[in-house]
């Protein structure tokens, strides 16, 4: 309104009159006042984006864009960034060090044994082979693993950790008694007469009801679990059992072959077991009469006589008693050989 106080609110309608009529040195534009007191006030700071100051109808425009496609391109440079850094970590996440230590971490069995315990037993604290220290491993053949020798306070290293001549493993799956206690029948009569876990079961009175025989369902019970864990040593020698492990198949038969060649036996002497047989070739152009000794009676093994081989002609013969038998060639008695059937 008031043509001297640039401050004082215009219309419209007034500027060409402000336009015309400058007040003093100062007098920058009458549509930017403020512009020019803050201009100088701090003449020496750095610019700042200041109003649009218009002198012509498009005199505006780049100021007015300038700082807007500065900012539009600082937020792609950031979103850009941004998503190189998101993609370096996806590549990173998916590259192999991370992928290498899962699986590591998957082929590492997971323990339940304390590293204080694999260190006491195994002089290490981490298990690097499974097949010893892994919890389910048995080291020393008690019939408990690691796992369960660790809960039953027992040595993984020792059959039988109390010396009761029962295995931990029997103690604690077949027998109930205290794999840790030599004496679970804990009266004093049992100590003295050293009356041990293994001494009791093996005269047939129970470590668990002291001074009492095992009941049929004791011995049930433990036919049962002795039929599902099997026994361990020195659990079989204590009690002077045998293995329930069937004994080894008596071996095939088999067949030995000697041949007569050049007027000699080869070989000259078998060993076999009993139920065995011996085959003889005759490679010669001339008879053989393999014959039990003595010539010409050939009675120390009846029944052992060939006929007369011809080239290419065997006889076979099967021992079935032992003992060290000679023969000869009845055509050539000079011809001497020894089957030894064991
Ligand atoms: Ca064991
Ligand atoms: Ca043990
Ligand atoms: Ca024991
Ligand atoms: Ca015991």
């Amino acid at each position: 309104m008031d043509p001297k106080n640039p401050n004082s609110q215009t219309t419209d309608s007034q500027e060409p009159v402000y336009q015309v009529m400058p007040q003093s040195d100062s007098y920058q534009s009458p549509q930017a006042p403020e512009a020019a007191a803050s201009a100088m006030k701090t003449p020496l700071s750095a610019p700042k984006p200041l109003p649009p100051q218009p002198t012509g109808p498009f005199s505006g425009l780049p100021h007015e864009e300038g700082p807007s496609m500065w900012h539009n391109r600082r937020l792609l440079a950031i979103i850009g960034g941004a998503a190189l850094v998101v993609s370096a970590l996806v590549i990173v996440l998916l590259m192999n060090p991370f992928k290498k230590d899962d699986d590591q971490a998957a082929n590492t069995p997971v323990t339940k044994l304390p590293k204080i315990w694999l260190q006491q037993y195994f002089n290490k604290e981490v298990c690097d082979d499974q097949a010893v220290c892994g919890d389910a491993a048995d080291a020393d053949s008690d019939g408990l693993a690691n796992y369960d020798e660790f809960i039953a306070d027992t040595s993984p290293i020792n059959r039988d950790t109390d010396g009761d001549g029962l295995a931990d493993g029997d103690e604690v799956n077949i027998y109930k008694t205290d794999p840790f206690l030599k004496f679970t029948d804990r009266r004093d009569v049992a100590v003295q007469n050293n009356f041990t876990d293994g001494v009791e079961i093996k005269a047939g009175y129970d470590p668990l009801t002291p001074g009492l025989k095992l009941t049929d369902n004791r011995k049930a019970q433990i036919a049962a679990d002795t039929a599902i864990y099997k026994l361990h040593e020195p659990t079989i020698t204590t009690l002077g059992v045998q293995p329930t492990t069937p004994p080894p198949a008596a071996p095939e038969a088999k067949t030995v072959t000697v041949t007569i060649e050049n007027n000699a036996l080869n070989p000259g002497s078998v060993t076999i077991n009993v139920g065995d047989s011996v085959v003889w070739l005759n490679k010669d152009a001339v008879k053989h009469h393999i014959a039990s000794d003595p010539h010409p009676s050939h009675t120390a093994l009846p029944g052992f006589e060939s006929v007369d081989l011809n080239v290419s002609q065997t006889y076979s013969f099967k021992f079935t008693k032992a003992g060290t038998w000679g023969y000869h060639d009845h055509l050539n008695p000079s011809i001497k050989g020894t089957v030894i059937v064991k």
